[in-house]
């Protein structure tokens, strides 16, 4: 039987290829999109007892693609049917950024919204109301920092519960 799909997408830059390692392990392959010279990797993970395949998306900065990246990625949404779709964005740029967020949540997308680089964030004085994100947008919202790890098992939490919600 075909895994689950777990799509990581966001902006470029943003740390989606960091979480990505943060989240699978060995077993990593990288290859071109059919009939594209833009790069996939997908892993593997395991969160509860289930085994997910984890994606790492080309960035995009919207869902009506201009680049080849984006359309990449559009593509790959629509085609892959994923079981959950982890939009990371950076938490420095969260009001500009959650436009994409909008837009994957009006797609009908099952969203998880991850505000990456709080650190960064927190270094400068911004604040985050999860609680009132996640009441306002009515999808899970978890703060990480990819590059040390912070967030990282309350994400895998909330992709588990996520999935009990469904069943
Ligand atoms: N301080 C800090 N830096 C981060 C964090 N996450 C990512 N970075 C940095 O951001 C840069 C981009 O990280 P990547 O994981 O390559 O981002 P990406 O979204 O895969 O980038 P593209 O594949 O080029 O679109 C790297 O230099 C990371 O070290 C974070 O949580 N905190
Ligand atoms: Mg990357």
């Amino acid at each position: 039987m075909a895994l689950k799909k777990i799509a990581i997408v966001g902006s470029p830059n943003v740390g989606k290829s960091l979480l990505f390692n943060r989240l699978t392990g060995a077993y990593v392959t990288v290859s071109n999109y059919p009939g594209t010279t833009v790069e996939v990797s997908r892993g593997r993970t395991t969160i509860g007892e289930i085994e997910f395949e984890v994606i790492d998306t080309p960035g995009m900065y919207s869902l009506l693609p201009i680049t080849e990246e984006e359309r990449v990625a559009r593509n790959l949404l629509i085609k892959e049917k994923p079981y959950v779709v982890i939009h990371i964005l950076d938490a420095k740029n969260l009001e500009r950024m959650l436009a994409l967020t909008l837009q994957l949540i009006e797609a009908g997308l099952p969203v998880i919204l991850v505000l990456n680089s709080v650190d960064e964030a927190e270094g400068i004085g911004m604040k985050f109301d999860i609680q009132h994100l996640e009441k306002e947008l009515k999808v899970p919202v978890i703060a990480t920092v990819s590059t040390t790890g912070r967030g990282i098992d309350i994400l895998r939490g909330k992709i588990e519960g996520y999935g009990r919600a469904k069943d």
